[in-house]
């Protein structure tokens, strides 16, 4: 007869196999390859595996446990087959099924509307609203931390702490005035898995300047807090790759360094 103990234990190993199995990098399929077959009754995203976009849903379907698999695409010779599942070769794409679904933002909407458990919105419609908000506000985050990577504009880090400034002021006031660690709360919601990725490769910056953006070591509190919170939540800490290895996507994608995805 099986005991609690080993039903637990059995529980938290087929959890951990679907955590570790959807976890283990997968090749990067090039043009030339053939279409995985789809798994039946699993979602199957297609993504890269350091790109932030494709790290969002990961982070998503880890959190509400969902069985998926990934095919993961390389961005720089695409499979001719993958062009009928996102027009533009771009990465993340959730096939559910019944559909595809692409843009990160909706695809993880669309997870959290059919998967609920955890709810990552607030379940107050104007709160949610707020964070749908906050949400639009990552983009151009995103904008000025990929221009100030990419080392195309004759600029001092002096200058591009300035360009920083407003967006950042923007998550630090809004961690302040909902008065809790997470944007989510006591807990990592939507916003904050949303964020993340950036918050995991914020360290580019020092790799591609050779040092940090100067900000004073009492700006920005909440966010710095933040941050660390992040990188000790299990999920965060399952899918952590480190700004090195996005340091070398960034050349991959920019100076045409050879496209060695699986190596990295
Ligand atoms: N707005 C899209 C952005 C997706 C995106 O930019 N993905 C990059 C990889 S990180 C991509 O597929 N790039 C293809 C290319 O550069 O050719 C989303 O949120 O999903």
């Amino acid at each position: 007869m099986i005991s609690f103990n080993d039903y637990f234990d059995v529980k938290r190993l087929n959890h951990l196999s679907v955590v570790v199995e959807n976890n283990m990098p997968q090749p990067h399929l090039t043009a030339g390859s053939q279409q995985p077959p789809k798994i039946a009754d699993k979602l199957r995203l297609y993504s890269m595996e350091y790109c932030p976009y494709a790290h969002r849903v990961r982070l998503i379907l880890n959190v509400k446990k969902i069985p998926h698999d990934i095919v993961n695409i390389n961005l720089i010779n695409q499979p001719e087959w993958y062009f009928k599942i996102h027009p533009q070769g771009y990465v993340p794409a959730l096939d559910t099924g019944s559909q595809i679904v692409i843009e990160s933002l909706d695809i993880c909407d669309f997870l959290d509307d059919k998967y609920p458990s955890p709810p990552l919105y607030p379940s107050d419609a104007p709160s949610k609203n707020l964070d749908k908000a906050l949400l639009k506000k990552i983009q151009p985050l995103h904008s000025v931390f990929l221009r100030c990577i990419s080392l195309n504009e004759n600029k001092s880090l002096e200058e591009w702490a300035q360009e920083f400034l407003p967006h950042l002021q923007t998550f630090e006031m809004e961690l302040c005035q909902r008065g809790s660690r997470f944007f989510g709360g006591e807990k990592p919601g939507m916003v904050d898995y949303m964020l993340w990725p950036w918050g995991e490769r914020a360290g580019t910056v020092v790799i591609a300047h050779g040092r940090q953006l100067p900000f004073a070591s009492d700006q920005f509190p909440r966010l710095r807090e933040w941050r660390k919170a992040m990188r000790g939540d299990p999920v965060c800490e399952g899918l952590y790759y480190g700004p090195e290895k996005y340091w070398k996507i960034i050349q991959i994608k920019l100076r045409r360094a050879p496209p060695e995805y699986d190596t990295l």
